[in-house]
């Protein structure tokens, strides 16, 4: 068995997840960086996943596994005794489950208009459908969110889970693209506050702006992607 390596997607990428999640877990991972959109659409990155995204994950079983719920559950299944996750079968993992996919499609989905206008040219009165399109759904996955919160400490109630890892990494989009003053949803910002404050969210985030690093978890280095291919 070898050690797991996550392969993460900067600027800000979705992948951020999956690294606060793996130092939640604490067992011994790698990490490889991945520059988008240029690494990620190289020939050598799409060995790893042929669709050019972040994250996949190398499982220590020497399997690609990409798309972030794929990646969330299978570290949630070794993980079930800090419960980051749950059984498969029990009402606890329908719980995380439903909770990943909304995070998942509705609030991921939410700020995807806003990053085309963000990456792309186009006239201004394009751009300007795509921001108010992209506003709205983002304040209305925002709003929705905010009342599945409510007042619990954690997305699913008493325990975090890799669901809150994953909240994370995608709900920092609101200020990375100037959408939603968070402070509007006050049960989405205490939960902000709180894992900002995290240790493996302060790592995950000092992995990304290449500040040296205080691993507490299984960090064991990051590895270029040269060196991460698979054999052929
Ligand atoms: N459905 C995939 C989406 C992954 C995705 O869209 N990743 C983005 C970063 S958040 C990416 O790699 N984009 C490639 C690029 O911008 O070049 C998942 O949930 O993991």
């Amino acid at each position: 068995m070898m050690k797991p390596i996550l392969f993460y997607g900067v600027p800000s990428g979705c992948s951020f997840g999956s690294i606060v999640a793996l130092e939640w877990l604490g067992r011994p991972y790698r990490l490889c960086r991945v520059e988008m959109p240029g690494e990620a659409g190289s020939d050598a990155y799409r060995r790893i996943n042929p669709l050019a995204e972040t994250p996949t994950l190398l499982t220590a079983g020497g399997e690609t596994l990409s798309e972030s719920m794929a990646i969330l559950n299978h570290i949630a299944a070794q993980g079930l005794e800090a419960q980051l996750g749950y059984p498969q079968g029990s009402p606890d993992f329908d719980r995380l489950n439903q909770m990943l996919a909304f995070l998942n499609t509705t609030f991921f989905g939410a700020f995807a208009p806003l990053w085309h206008a963000l990456e792309h040219e186009m006239r201004d009165a394009e751009k300007q459908v795509l921001l108010d399109y992209g506003r709205e759904a983002v304040a209305k996955a925002h709003r929705q969110l905010e009342m599945m919160l409510a007042d619990r400490p954690w997305l699913l109630g008493a325990q975090r889970s890799v669901a809150d890892a994953y909240f994370i990494g995608i709900a920092r989009w609101a200020e990375y693209l100037q959408v939603v003053d968070r402070s509007d949803y006050p049960n989405l910002q205490r939960l902000y506050n709180k894992l900002e404050q995290d240790p493996a969210v302060i790592f995950a985030h000092a992995i990304e702006q290449q500040r040296p690093v205080v691993g507490g978890g299984g960090f064991a280095g990051e590895v270029p992607l040269a060196e991460a291919l698979p054999a052929r």
